[in-house]
C-alpha cells in the first residue's frame, strides 16, 4: 500500500521534521498541499509545541503530525503533550523512541520512527510501530552513515512493515528510485526549504538556491552528533577545530544556537544552514503545491519512460 493511502492524503509524501523551521503554520501548509505536514518539535518548548499543534488544527482539516527530536531535553513532556492534544501521527528522530511507544499505541497514534540502520528498524517493528523512515546520509541535519540507496533496500528486506525513504529525494527520478528500492513513500525536507511558505530567513533561502552539489558538509562526526549543513565560515572553522582534536564543549561554541541564527537572523556565515545534498538541484522558490505536483508528475514520467524501455 502506498503511503498516501495509509495516511488518507493525496501524495505519498511526508515532510521532514526540520527543527526551528516546521511551525504549526508550515505543517498545515504542507498538509493542505496534499502531503503530511509535521510540526518540528526540535526547536520548541513543550508549551510552544502545544500552541503550534493548536494553531495547525485551526489551519487545516487534513491529517498532520508531530516530529519529536529525541535528544531534546523536554522530550518526555512533549511525548505526553502530543497524546493530550490528540495528535494522530508521530515521527521521531535522533534516537530510540521505544519507551514512548506503548502509550502512543494505546492512544491509536500512527508511529513512524527514523531509523539509520537495520537493527533499529527491526527493534521498532518488534515494538509495533506502523512504519519506519529509512533516512540516508544525504539528508540535511542530523544524519546516519548509510546512503539512502543502500539503507532503504536493506531495511525493506529486513522488516514487514512499510518503509518510507528519506534523504536525497527532491525530484521525480529520485522518487521513482525510492519506490524501486522498496519504499511506500518519501520524506522530504530540503526541497521544502525553498518553498514560498517556508518561514526561514530570506538569506537562508538564498543560500539554498545558490548552493551547488558539493556545498554541504557533515560537522560533528567525531563529537557524535553528525549534522549536515551548507558549508560556510562556521562549518569550516568547526571542521578545522574538530580535526585538530578540540573537545566537545569547545566545539559547542560554534553550534550552540547556530540553527536559530540561520533560521531567524539569516546569519549565513556563522549560522547552521541545515540542508541535504539535493541542495545543488534546487534553483527556484515555488509553492509547496507546485513542488509536490512537479515531483509526482516527474515520477509518473520516469516510470512511463522506464516501462517503454523494457
Ligand atoms: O533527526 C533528524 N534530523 C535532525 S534533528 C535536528 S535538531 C539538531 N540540532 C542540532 C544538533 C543535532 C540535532 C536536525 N536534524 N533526522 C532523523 C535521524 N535520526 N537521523 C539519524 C537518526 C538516528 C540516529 C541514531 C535515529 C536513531 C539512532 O539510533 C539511536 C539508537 O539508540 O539506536
Amino acid at each position: 500500500m502506498k503511503l498516501n493511502e495509509m495516511l488518507g492524503i493525496r501524495y505519498p509524501f511526508i515532510q521532514g521534521g526540520m527543527a526551528n523551521i516546521a511551525t504549526g503554520e508550515f505543517a498545515a501548509a504542507v498538509s493542505n498541499a496534499g502531503g503530511l505536514g509535521l510540526i518540528g518539535a526540535g526547536g520548541m518548548s513543550a508549551d510552544s509545541l502545544r500552541e503550534h499543534i493548536r494553531t495547525c488544527k485551526t489551519l487545516t482539516d487534513k491529517p498532520f503530525g508531530v516530529n519529536l527530536m529525541l535528544m531534546h531535553p523536554q522530550v518526555d513532556e512533549m511525548a505526553g503533550v502530543i497524546v493530550e492534544e490528540g495528535v494522530k501521527v508521530v515521527t521521531t528522530g535522533a534516537g530510540n523512541p521505544g519507551k514512548y511507544i506503548p502509550v502512543w499505541k494505546e492512544n491509536n497514534m500512527m508511529i513512524m520512527p527514523v531509523v539509520p540502520g537495520v537493527a533499529l528498524a527491526r527493534k521498532m517493528e518488534s515494538l509495533g510501530v506502523d512504519a519506519v523512515i529509512a533516512e540516508g546520509t544525504e539528508s540535511g541535519g542530523h544524519v546516519g552513515e548509510m546512503t539512502t540507496m543502500t539503507l532503504v533496500v536493506q531495511v525493506a528486506d529486513a522488516v514487514h512493515i512499510p518503509v518510507i525513504a528519506a534523504g536525497g529525494i527532491a525530484d521525480g527520478r529520485q522518487l521513482a528510485a525510492a519506490f524501486a528500492l522498496g519504499a511506500c513513500g518519501a520524506q522530504m525536507g530540503t526541497c521544502l526549504l525553498a518553498s514560498s511558505e517556508c518561514p526561514i530567513h530570506p538569506a537562508y533561502k538564498e543560500a539554498v538556491l545558490k548552493a551547488k552539489d558539493n556545498d554541504t558538509v557533515v560537522t560533528g562526526r567525531i563529537a557524535g552528533t553528525p549534522v549536515r549543513i551548507i558549508k560556510n565560515a562556521m562549518a569550516r572553522e568547526y571542521v578545522k577545530q574538530e580535526k585538530a582534536g578540540a573537545d566537545k564543549l569547545e566545539l559547542e561554541k560554534y553550534t550552540l544556537g547556530s540553527l536559530k541564527k540561520a533560521v531567524f537572523d539569516g546569519d549565513v556565515k556563522m549560522g547552521s544552514l541545515m540542508a541535504g545534498q539535493v541542495v545543488g538541484q534546487i534553483h527556484d522558490i515555488k509553492s509547496i503545491e507546485e513542488i509536490f505536483e512537479e515531483l509526482y508528475a516527474g515520477y509518473e514520467n520516469t516510470v512511463r519512460k522506464l516501462g517503454q524501455e523494457l
